[in-house]
Parts: C-alpha cells; sequence; structure tokens
C-alpha cells in the first residue's frame, strides 16, 4: 500500500503518549551525555591543560537503541554490556533511574568521579561488564551466559530469579576484533542461549569510514554459528516513503550508496542530499517525494535509520524477544553523531561540541543555564508522570531488594588440602596438582561443598595439565547429556569423557582469550548469578600471553579464579623454545587483582591451593595464578610455616645473624640451588638458602609497607624485609628462577644488598635440562660463579 508521506508526518502526530515519552527520553539521553563530555571539557577547571576528551559523537550514535533496551526491552536479571565509548549514555540512564548520582556525572574523567568507560569497579553496582578493551565485552556475554545456564543447571545461587539475557551493545568496529570470533566458535560449541548483540552499524571506526559490503560477510558468519541475524536498517518515516510511488528507486538509492558518500551528506545536511538526489534521481518518480520536502525535513528523512527510530527498534527487539532464546546479533543501522553537528563527519570519534556549538545545542534542547543536570529540564513531560514512568520500565524494577548485584555465601575450605604421600617420592608440581584435585574430586566429607563448587575449564590442554583425573570423577558439562563413545564401546582409554548438565569441567578449544573470558564470566558468577563458583583455568604457561588482554580484562572486572598454568620455562627442556615461557613470572608480579606463585615443591603447592581457594573467595581477596612445572623433584617431609609461603617465601636454610650471602630460589631450578647452596655452605657457613614461592606478594608487600610507613605506620614492616633482615649490610644476594631474571632484580633494593639474579633473558630451544640450564646460566656452576661474583662485589 501505498502511503502518502503526509502520513508520515501524520505518524509524529498520532504517536502515543507512551512513544512520546521514550522520545523525550532519548532527548534527554542526548543531552546529558553530550553535557557530561562538554563539562568535563570545558567547563571544569583544567589544571594540567590536558585534553579531558570524550566521545559525544559514539554516545550519540547509540542514544535510541539504549533508550529502547533499557526503557523498554530489558528486564532486571538482563546482564549487559555497553559499547565503551557509550558509557556516559549508560550512566545517564541510570541517573534517571535513580542509581547514578550527579557528582559522579560531573566526575566524569575526572579523578573518583565516573570512568571513560564503564567499570564495574568504579563506577558503581549498576555496571554488569566492564568494557574499554574493544571486543572483549561482546565476546564475555556469551560466557557470562554459559556460566548463567552453568549455575542454573548445577542449583547453584539464585535459581530462584527469573533467567536473564546476556546483551552487548557492541560498536561495529569491535566486530573486527578476532576474539569475537573465536567467542562465536565457542558458543556454537556449548549451544549457548540468550545472548543478544546490538551492533551499532554507523559505519564509523575511529580513524575511518569502514569499507562497504562488509556486514553481507558478517551476517553470513553469524548465521553459520546458529544466530539468528536481524538488520534493522530503515526506520518508520524511510519505510514509509519508499511505500510510496517512486520509493523503490530511493531505497535503492541509499542501498548502493557507499558509506562515506552517506557519512559526508549526513554531515553536510538537506541541501547537499537534495542535489546528490536529484543528480541520480530527477528524473524519476521519487523526485517528488524528495521535492515536497524542506531542506531540514530531507536531512531528517535521508538519516532515519532504524538504529535511530525508537519504535521500529522495539518493534524488532520484541519480536526476536517472542521467538525464543536463539543468540541473536541485531545490526542497527546509525549515524555516528546523529543530531550534533558533527553527524557523520569521519572525524568526529574525539570530536568535540565547541563551547558555540553547545551554546545552541542547549538552546535547542531548551535546557536553561543552571539546570544543564536537572533530569527534568527541557522535557515537555510532567514530573509525575515521567517518574512513573521510568519506575514501570522493566528495567527500573528492582531485582532483588539488594537492588542487581546479587552475592553468594562462602564456600567453606578445609583448614588444609589432601596432600599426596610425599616421603622418598618425586613428584611435580603440575603432578601434585593434579592429584590434589583429583582427591578433592571424590568430594569426601568436609571437601564435599569445596568439591561442588569447582568449575575447572581449559583450552584443549586438560589431559597435559594434569586435569584429567578431576575430569573422570567430576565429568564435563554440556547442556545436553552425550555419552563417551570410546567408553561405550569399551575402546581403552584413562578419559572418561561423558556429558551432562551435571559436569563440573568445561573444555574449551584451543583459543586462550576463550579460557580468560570464561574464567572472567565464572569469577563474576557470585554478582551476576548468587552462586559462588569457584573456577580453576589450566593453560601452558607461555600461552597465558595468547590470552593475556582478556585476562586483564577479567581482573580488571575483579573477576576471582584460579589460573593454573603448566608447564613452564625452560624446564620443559625437549619442548623448545615456543613453549618455554620466559616473560610470564613478570607479568604475574605486574598484573593488578592477580595474586601469582610459583612453588618448588608439593607441600608448598598444597599450601598454596588451600589459600587459593580462600583467597578468591575474600573481599579484599583476588584472582591467583600458580605457575607449576613438570620436573619431578624429590620432596620433603618437613614442616612449613604456611604464612611464610603465602607471603612469598622462607627460608629453607635461615641465614646467621650477619651473614654474607645468601641463595635465593623460585620453582623447578630448586635442586640446582641446593646443590650449590652445599658448595657455597662449605665455605660460608653462615650462608641462608631462601625458597621464595611468590615475587609477586613479596613485591607488593613490601610496597605496602613503604606506603604504610609513608602514612605514619612507623613499624610497618613487609615480609621479605623481615626475611632479609639478618643478612649484614651489603650482604650478597644471589638469586635464581626459570624466567626472567628482573623477576627478583629488586630484591637487591630492599636492604641495599648486592644482587646477582638468574634466569633466562632469551628464547629458549630444545635440549635436555643439564644442557639448557648450562647454555642460560642456571646449573650449579654458574650460580656458584654469581655467588663468588657477588661476594667479590
Ligand atoms: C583493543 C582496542 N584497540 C583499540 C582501541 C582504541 N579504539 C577505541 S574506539 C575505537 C574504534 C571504535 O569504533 P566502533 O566500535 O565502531 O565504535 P563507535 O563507532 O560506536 O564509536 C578504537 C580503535 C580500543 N579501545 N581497544
Ligand atoms: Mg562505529
Amino acid at each position: 500500500m501505498n502511503a502518502p508521506l503526509t502520513d508520515v508526518k501524520a505518524l509524529v502526530a498520532t504517536e502515543s503518549r507512551h512513544t512520546h515519552i521514550l522520545k523525550q527520553l532519548e532527548r534527554k539521553l542526548l543531552w546529558l551525555s553530550a553535557w557530561m563530555v562538554h563539562n568535563a571539557n570545558h567547563i571544569r577547571p583544567n589544571r594540567d591543560g590536558l585534553k579531558v576528551g570524550g566521545h559525544q559523537a559514539s554516545c550519540a550514535s547509540c542514544i535510541s537503541i539504549l533508550a529502547a533496551l533499557y526503557f523498554e526491552i530489558a528486564r532486571p536479571q538482563d546482564r549487559i554490556a555497553v559499547k565503551p565509548h557509550a558509557g556516559p549514555v549508560f550512566h545517564a540512564i541510570n541517573y534517571l533511574f535513580g542509581r547514578q548520582v550527579k557528582e559522579k556525572m560531573e566526575g566524569l574523567r575526572q579523578f573518583g568521579g565516573i570512568q571513560p568507560y564503564p567499570s564495574r569497579v568504579k563506577d558503581g553496582a549498576e555496571v554488569d561488564f566492564s568494557t574499554g578493551s574493544v571486543g572483549l565485552g561482546v565476546a564475555m556475554t556469551s560466557f557470562s551466559a554459559l556460566m548463567a545456564d552453568y549455575t542454573r543447571l548445577h542449583g547453584l545461587g539464585r535459581i530462584d530469579l527469573p533467567p536473564g539475557r546476556h546483551i552487548a551493545i557492541a560498536g561495529d568496529a569491535e566486530l573486527d576484533e578476532g576474539n569475537i570470533y573465536e567467542a562465536l566458535l565457542e558458543g556454537w560449541k556449548h549451544d549457548v542461549r540468550n545472548v543478544w548483540w546490538v551492533v551499532d552499524y554507523n559505519r564509523q571506526s575511529l580513524d575511518s569510514v569502514v569499507p562497504d559490503r562488509l556486514f553481507g560477510r558478517i551476517e553470513g558468519l553469524f548465521r553459520d554459528m546458529g544466530w539468528n541475524c536481524v538488520t534493522i536498517k530503515y526506520g518508520r518515516k524511510l519505510e514509509a516513503a519508499f511505500a510510496r510511488e517512486g520509493g523503490e528507486a530511493l531505497r535503492a538509492w541509499i542501498d548502493d550508496c557507499p558509506n562515506s558518500l552517506y557519512s559526508a551528506l549526513t554531515f553536510q545536511g538537506g541541501a547537499a542530499w537534495r542535489q546528490a538526489l536529484l543528480a541520480d534521481l530527477g528524473r524519476s518518480k521519487a523526485r517528488a517525494i524528495v521535492d515536497e520536502l524542506t531542506d531540514d525535513e530531507l536531512g531528517a528523512l535521508m538519516t532515519n535509520l532504524g538504529g535511530h527510530d525508537i519504535e521500529t527498534l522495539i518493534e524488532t527487539f520484541r519480536a526476536a524477544d517472542a521467538e525464543g532464546d536463539q543468540p541473536t546479533c541485531f545490526i542497527a543501522y546509525t549515524i555516528k553523531g546523529m543530531g550534533l553537528p558533527f553527524a557523520g563527519h569521519k572525524d568526529n570519534h574525539a570530536g568535540l561540541m565547541t563551547k558555540e556549538q553547545m551554546a545552541q545545542f542547549q538552546q535547542d534542547m531548551g535546557i536553561r543555564p543552571g539546570h544543564e543536570w536537572d533530569p527534568l529540564e527541557g522535557l515537555d513531560v510532567p514530573e509525575d508522570e515521567l517518574r512513573a514512568f521510568l519506575r514501570d520500565c522493566p528495567f527500573g524494577t528492582q531485582l532483588t531488594p539488594e537492588g542487581r548485584a546479587l552475592s553468594a555465601p562462602l564456600v567453606s575450605v578445609p583448614a588444609a588440602l589432601p596432600m599426596p604421600r610425599l616421603a622418598g617420592r618425586k613428584m611435580s608440581t603440575q603432578g601434585g596438582f593434579g592429584d590434589m584435585l583429583a582427591e578433592i574430586g571424590r568430594g569426601q566429607g568436609e571437601l564435599k561443598e569445596l568439591a561442588a563448587h569447582i568449575m575447572t575449564t581449559s583450552p584443549d590442554v586438560t589431559v597435559s595439565t594434569n586435569l584429567g583425573p578431576w575430569v573422570n570423577r567430576r565429568g564435563i558439562f554440556d547442556r545436553h547429556t552425550r555419552n563417551d563413545v570410546f567408553r561405550d564401546s569399551k575402546l581403552a582409554s584413562a578419559q572418561r569423557w561423558g556429558m551432562s548438565p551435571k559436569g563440573q569441567h568445561i573444555e574449551l578449544g584451543i583459543a586462550e582469550q576463550n579460557l580468560f573470558l570464561l574464567l572472567g564470566a565464572a569469577g563474576l558468577a557470585p554478582g551476576m548469578t548468587g552462586a559462588r563458583v569457584l573456577p580453576v583455568g589450566t593453560v601452558y604457561d607461555p600461552f597465558v600471553n595468547r590470552g593475556l588482554d582478556a585476562l586483564i580484562y577479567a581482573c580488571y572486572q575483579d573477576a576471582r579464579f584460579l589460573l593454573v598454568s603448566t608447564p613452564s620455562g625452560l624446564t620443559l627442556a625437549p619442548e623448545g623454545g615456543q613453549h618455554q615461557s620466559v616473560n610470564t613470572p613478570l607479568i604475574g608480579m605486574a598484573a593488578d587483582r592477580l595474586a601469582s606463585f610459583e612453588p618448588a615443591h608439593v607441600d608448598e603447592l598444597a599450601i598454596l591451593l588451600r589459600h587459593a581457594f580462600d583467597f578468591m573467595q575474600r573481599p579484599d581477596g583476588s584472582a591467583v595464578w600458580l605457575r607449576l612445572s613438570t620436573r619431578a623433584l624429590e620432596q620433603k617431609v618437613r614442616t612449613l610455616d604456611p604464612a611464610a609461603v603465602i607471603a612469598g617465601g622462607h627460608w629453607v636454610v635461615p641465614p646467621a645473624a650477619g651473614a654474607r650471602i645468601a641463595l635465593a630460589y623460585q620453582g623447578p631450578i630448586a635442586p640446582e640451588a641446593e646443590a650449590a647452596f652445599e658448595e657455597l655452605r662449605a665455605e660460608e657457613p653462615a650462608a641462608g638458602l631462601l625458597a621464595v614461592t611468590s615475587p609477586d606478594r613479596l613485591h607488593a608487600g613490601w610496597l605496602a609497607a613503604q606506603r604504610a610507613r609513608r602514612a605514619g605506620e612507623r613499624d610497618a614492616m613487609s615480609h621479605v624485609e623481615r626475611l632479609l633482615t639478618p643478612l649484614a649490610p651489603g650482604a650478597a644476594l644471589v638469586s635464581v628462577l626459570d624466567g626472567h631474571p628482573a623477576t627478583h632484580a629488586w630484591l637487591g633494593g630492599v636492604r641495599g644488598h648486592r644482587i646477582v639474579p638468574l634466569g633466562p633473558d632469551r628464547f629458549g630451544q630444545s635440549g635436555d635440562i643439564p644442557d639448557l640450564y648450562r647454555e642460560y646460566g642456571l646449573d650449579t656452576d654458574a650460580i656458584l660463579d654469581a655467588c663468588a661474583q657477588a661476594l667479590l662485589g
């Protein structure tokens, strides 16, 4: 049916009160997000002359998408990742809901204020996922959906609450990130449900306008992965125009318009649109559509894309909602900077409105000076009505009396974990880890609760990191029960890999970023699902680097998990340089909210594993990382001080007071250090032998003590300072680890000791341990040489 365009104008006149209020709220979001950035850049005093920055155009691009979701579609149980550069819109929404305060809004990008990109830890409880490193927040929703299924199927957490949807509002350039496709593939394998990705398809990234036709490819990819893919291309005004005589030619013209030309015309406005359209369509029936509009009306029509039409968006989301739980990608066409003076300009990503532009915008928005933060200013809806509207939004209702952020009771961890028999045995830390987890997996007695809450995962290295026995006991998680074909056929295999909704191991493909995204999602489970999951992920140590951004991302959100990276270092010997990690101990030291350890012996490991399950649950705790090895060492039966092992080091042989030298080792290099120490002691009977279990904790403790002393706590003393106290001033310190020597170099600064740190600083290669330790200067001779050098100064 051909609707005359005048009916489109009538659309506005007849829009419902509900739609009218939604549009007023959109106006408010556009204003507040632009104002927050403007205030931060132009109103607040600037003390250092640095540009404060912000992304008014990125915000404007997705106003309608966020408004449709938060004011109409989303329910409080949904978990939403907002594209990083739309942070101000998200906070403005919460401001309107009364869940964000003006002081924080005023403080955007200021110390103590709102972060540029949504931050779970710093911006308040309403942030479900931090975003900022593009691509990760999007992919995270797929893993949080998986975790929601996991906890529900295990009967953990708030199963009394309705299940939610996991939604990402993504910038279109985020889909360039490879981790998106890794996550799609993994999500498909796990038959992930209830995920929505809404792409703000403004066809602009930071630098440029994106290539045409790219999204045809991307749509196909989504469909191949079992997703429903819905394109929201045109708004109601344009659809009505297309329905008129000549409308099809207009549609074809827009469909064929290159992204860059479309952007440029948007920026130039109605007159430019007219010129371009008439040049191509002047002789067609479409001319009538163009001719009857003023320049402003024509500009508005031509930019009436689906992603800016809240009614179209709501209709589309509703229809998808009714379809069920299939993962769905919405490609919503938008214009970057919509409604702002730099709409469509390719350089607008970091563009800010000038003071003059802002003054005009403020006037257009009907905001009186001094009333910039008033939630109702400039709206033609009475306060009571607006408040009632917001209160009645599904998302405006309370999920629980505490709000949307849930919490979970603590899981009790026995005072000591079962330890393998050690006396007279050789064992590696990786072997010890596998044995201990398998024993926990029996779930006997006081281990029952702990075992029930552990969830393990690994990117295709489950067996080779020694998780096999645990998996045999606890099974593999899958939403559907699947038999183990090998087992059913009575084919011999040490692995029993039946899958069921009760399984506790999530087997991943090789992509390490997925491991860390899953650990991140599992590590946020208490707040998201009310379930205390104790996630344990294993990976080969060098490939931590492969997923590092996602690991840091998980830590930045304060996700709680145990990472076990094994095996590690040159000690892998024949495996060669690709698999021999060098830098990971330094990563462990430098990563915040991640306590990293490298035990040498299984008794230390037992203390640390227990500590990990406890520490990851503590409000003041963090994620934990254990770096382990496959080198079997002679195990000792001895009594250790757990506090010292956890604090990062203990004396195996304490130095006598005033000792001139001490030797420190970390990890599987212990036998070489011990042998060197025996020789050293013949010359220097006062010498000490220090086992370093965590350079990270030692260093963190040292920094904390320094801070405390600066703050006036004169007696504050760290573990490492106490450890090194017996040594003579200026004593020699030799340290050795199978990792970069800078990991220990700082130890010399603690009490002014002369340190010679040993460790590989080059890529490794194949060999056996004697050859490699000699080549890289870690063998007993090298350690003794270093002792002589250190003693001589
Ligand atoms: C991993 C990563 N690389 C680079 C950046 C820098 N960066 C910030 S935004 C952006 C482009 C974003 O474009 P898009 O996702 O389309 O967002 P929008 O157009 O909606 O602003 C880039 C490259 C980043 N934040 N994260
Ligand atoms: Mg974009």
